[in-house]
């Protein structure tokens, strides 16, 4: 299977400078957004997105730089070469490195699997496939906001294509993500720690998870997933 966020994902609009595609030129820098902090509004306020992006994600960047400093020679590696093989991050600071650097990832990722052009569905074998593994669309979207509300605390509720070539959903704490558990390629991810949603919806993570749904990039996960397929 290859490796779709590396290969796939246009990074373009993200890096917002030059030319990049593959998240071997995309390094270990803070993204700009494919869109403005208030582009997903009413869904996300630009407030919580401006402090998501930039304070939260931000400070992620820092502290996963703090150990890639200290070993230059690990940035020869990409994101997620790292993220797949934390054995070569030194022990003494492997756990700041998974928390950050996957906070990293997550977020970067989080960012393009959203867009302004709200209400959009799954194309293609994605449809054909999420009918096949979970019924309808429908029963989709209530399996995934049932992972988001079980997911106690903080963490993350993915949609990955797993070892078994299989669509799975499942909920993971703080910044663990399918990379790091080995459990498959990531196609979508919905943060839910209460930095994400709490400014607008307070303690009701259902009401996030569900319009969440409106902001989701279908297109682009649609996309992704013809290549990985
Ligand atoms: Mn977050």
């Amino acid at each position: 299977m290859r490796d779709y966020f590396a290969n796939h994902i246009n990074l373009t609009k993200l890096a917002g400078k030059k030319e990049i595609e593959k998240i071997e030129d995309f390094g270990f820098e803070l993204p700009n957004l494919p869109y403005s902090h208030s582009a997903l509004e009413p869904v996300i306020d630009s407030t919580t997105m401006r402090v998501h992006h930039t304070k939260h994600h931000q400070k992620y960047v820092d502290k996963m730089m703090e150990v890639l400093d200290a070993k230059k020679s690990l940035k020869n590696k990409t994101l997620v070469e790292l993220l797949k093989d934390l054995d070569v991050i030194p022990a003494k600071s492997r756990e700041q490195f998974k928390d950050n650097a996957g906070g990293h990832f997550n977020h970067s990722f989080f960012w393009v699997t959203m867009s302004p052009e709200t209400n959009q569905e799954p194309l293609d074998r994605l449809k054909e496939d999420i009918d096949k593994e979970f019924g309808s669309f429908q029963k989709f979207k209530e399996e995934f906001i049932d992972k988001g509300l079980k997911q106690f605390g903080s963490g993350w509720v993915w949609l990955c294509l797993n070892n078994d070539n299989k669509l799975m959903i499942t909920g993971m704490p703080n910044q663990m993500n399918p990379y790091i558990a080995g459990c498959g390629t990531p196609l979508l991810g919905c943060d839910v720690w209460e930095h994400a949603y709490y400014l607008k919806y307070q303690n009701n993570r259902e009401k996030y998870l569900t319009n969440w749904f409106k902001v989701i990039n279908w297109k682009l996960v649609s996309k992704n997933y013809e290549e990985i397929k």
